[in-house]
């Protein structure tokens, strides 16, 4: 069941500055790290590695909602992705968003500062830079605003210590802490979007707590598969079909089984109602504890080794429907749909694959009421690895915007908001949300004023119904597993379709990823969009050199043609590759060249890479 928060009011010290330094002086720099850096989605290293950095970040964190007037922000302790043995924060600013860029350059001088003296220095100069409190250097004389940081963990063994000493630090700030406990990273987003009431759109009901987040959620769900029992042109889903009736969720081994589970009882409540039209059974599976995290289950592994999930559930053995399943990661802000056809035959419906079926259902709806299509601006944002059958798909069939960001949320995220009224933005990974600007919301109050008293069988009326609980079910801080669950659920059945009709939309690019540690993946730098290497110079050229050499092997047709990337990852110590080609031995051969050119150019450690062959199931 859903838990309270705990809430810790802030010391009241007059001079926090000799319990921020004590504090500081005992959770020194580790003296095997030369500098602290801000990766794709925050800091994120082994978890021995934290202390210092999480001590500093709880008084950042209390600094930052100091330094809004006191709107509340939040910190949550996870490495996502990544094995058990790491661990990392990202912090949410107060539009439930990531931390702003700017800011984060003051982060990491503030994980960087020598020793407590420095850090000290820097937090007073961010007080009196940063809020009309502020103490011109100390912090005793004057008042601070209210602070309020909202932390969360996911369920590694080193989140509760080191949630512990983030407490800590933010209340020596004296900010109140609101500690979630346990719970998946966007949970803990849209709780701080839900705390600062006055940002949200007042068409989404404002639920601050986990009780609240489970039932706006649900409840637009279910109202969103209420409308396919209207019947209709183009109104399909008034039966699930059956290979669609059980969906099976892979949690990673993390928070993300927890979690979803908790919508089972909401759901037997809305049975017990008799709303029951399209509710599929979730069966859950990879509970934490049942085996390691994120190892050879969960989305980041099932999408980059276009693998099947290992089901470590005890009783999931043989028990397990393969038509429908579902992985999340870690901390339950990705999802990957996949199946396995009748023949044994794996398949994988990644980010692009969401994006597609997400991005088409949404004009859809929009043309129902506004055929010219003008009103509303829609568009998709993706990545470099965005697979280039479906950057196609979108802009021949789908007819809509595409945009390229780079790699990571906080990128995509803004670019959907800046170039779209909806912005679909999803990584190939997993990673994506749809965001709905003003212009949207101004388009269903017109809709509603327009189609007031029209017939409930009435297809505008239909569309209305189905867009205007979007913004609710859709979390609007960030991707989130269990929401884009249920949206992606409740497309297919109002389109009748399971993950096969949905899969053969269009066929992926055989494509490849791989992974090359180095000494020092920071001497790769990339262009704007990540599609090309800047530095070192050579790497480029000699990548180039290997993709004309597959594209003239290879006779690509109108398609996309045969290409490569590689960029160093934010989140481990490696360089990622991305390769693709008309054939899966061409994209293994094309990343198996790149991962040798990283080796050789860049610095390579340990043994050079293998040739990848790739045995699809
Ligand atoms: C994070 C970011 C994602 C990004 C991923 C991989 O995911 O939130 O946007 O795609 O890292 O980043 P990189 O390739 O730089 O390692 P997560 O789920 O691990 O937080």
């Amino acid at each position: 069941m859903p838990v309270s928060p705990k809430i810790y009011h802030g010391n009241s010290t007059p001079s926090p500055d000799a319990e921020l330094a004590a504090l500081i002086d005992a959770h020194p720099k580790p003296s095997s790290l030369s500098e602290y850096s801000y990766g794709t989605a925050g800091f994120r290293y082994e978890a021995s590695l934290l202390p210092c950095v999480f001590v500093r970040m709880g008084i950042f964190a209390a600094l930052r909602s100091a330094s809004l007037g006191g709107e509340e922000v939040g910190a949550m302790i996870t490495a996502s992705h990544n094995a058990e043995p790491d661990n990392g924060m990202k912090l949410a600013d107060s539009h439930g968003g990531m931390l702003d860029a700017a800011w984060e350059e003051h982060a990491v001088s503030l994980a960087n500062a020598p020793d407590s003296q420095h850090a000290l220095a820097l937090i007073h100069t961010l007080l009196s830079q940063h809020t009309s409190t502020g103490d011109g250097g100390n912090s005793s004389k004057k008042k601070l605003p209210k602070m309020v940081v909202h932390i969360g963990r996911d369920t590694r063994s080193h989140s509760l210590p080191l949630a512990a000493l983030v407490i800590r630090a933010s209340r020596a700030m004296g900010a109140t802490v609101i500690d979630h406990g346990e719970v998946t990273t966007p949970q803990l987003h849209h709780f701080v979007m839900h705390a600062n009431g006055h940002m949200l759109p007042s068409i989404i009901p404002q639920r601050c707590n986990e009780s609240g987040y489970c039932e706006i959620m649900a409840m637009s769900y279910a109202a969103l598969l209420r409308t396919g029992s209207v019947g209709g042109k183009g109104n399909v889903g008034k039966q699930r079909l059956h290979s669609t009736s059980t969906l099976v969720i892979d949690g990673a081994c993390g928070i993300g089984a927890l979690k979803i589970n908790q919508f089972q009882h909401i759901f037997e409540k809305l049975r017990a109602e008799g709303c029951t039209v399209g509710l599929p059974t979730l069966h859950t599976v990879n509970f934490p504890g049942d085996g390691p995290l994120n190892d050879k289950c969960g989305a980041e592994y099932v999408q980059k080794q276009q693998l099947p999930p290992r089901l470590y559930t005890p009783s999931s053995k043989g028990a397990v429907s393969k038509r429908y399943m579902t992985s999340f990661d870690g901390d339950a802000d990705r999802i990957v749909f996949h199946f396995e056809d009748e023949a044994g035959k794996f398949h994988l419906l990644d980010g692009d694959k969401i994006a597609v079926l997400v991005s088409s259902f949404i004009q859809d709806e929009l043309r129902c009421i506004d055929p010219e299509g003008k009103a509303v601006k829609c568009g998709v944002v993706q990545t470099a690895y965005a697979n280039g059958s479906s950057t196609l798909y979108l802009k021949n069939v789908v007819k809509t915007n595409v945009v390229i960001a780079k790699t990571g949320v906080k990128f995509v995220h803004a670019a959907a908001h800046h170039h779209f009224d909806v912005g679909v933005y999803f990584e190939a990974n997993g990673h994506g949300t749809v965001l709905f600007g003003p212009k949207f919301y101004d388009f269903i109050s017109a809709a509603d004023a327009k189609l007031r008293g029209t017939s409930r069988h009435n297809r505008a009326n239909i569309a209305l119904r189905r867009l205007r609980v979007l913004p609710a079910l859709v979390n609007q801080s960030v991707g989130d597993a269990m929401s884009d669950m249920m949206l992606v659920d409740a497309i297919l059945f109002l389109r009748g379709w399971d993950l096969s009709t949905w899969s053969k939309l269009y066929s992926d690019m055989p494509s490849k990823q791989a992974k090359v540690k180095v000494a020092d993946r920071s001497i790769i730098t990339t262009n704007e969009n990540e599609t090309a290497a800047v530095a070192p110079a050579a790497l480029q050229i000699a990548l180039q050199a290997a993709m004309d050499d597959m594209i003239s092997q290879e006779s690509s047709g109108n398609g996309p043609k045969p290409r490569c990337f590689v960029r160093p990852s934010g989140t481990e110590d490696a360089v990622r590759v991305y390769a693709e080609a008309n054939t899966q031995k061409g994209a293994d051969t094309l990343a198996y060249e790149a991962m040798m050119l990283i080796y050789k150019l860049c610095g390579g450690v340990g043994a050079p890479p293998q040739p990848l062959i790739t045995n699809r199931l």
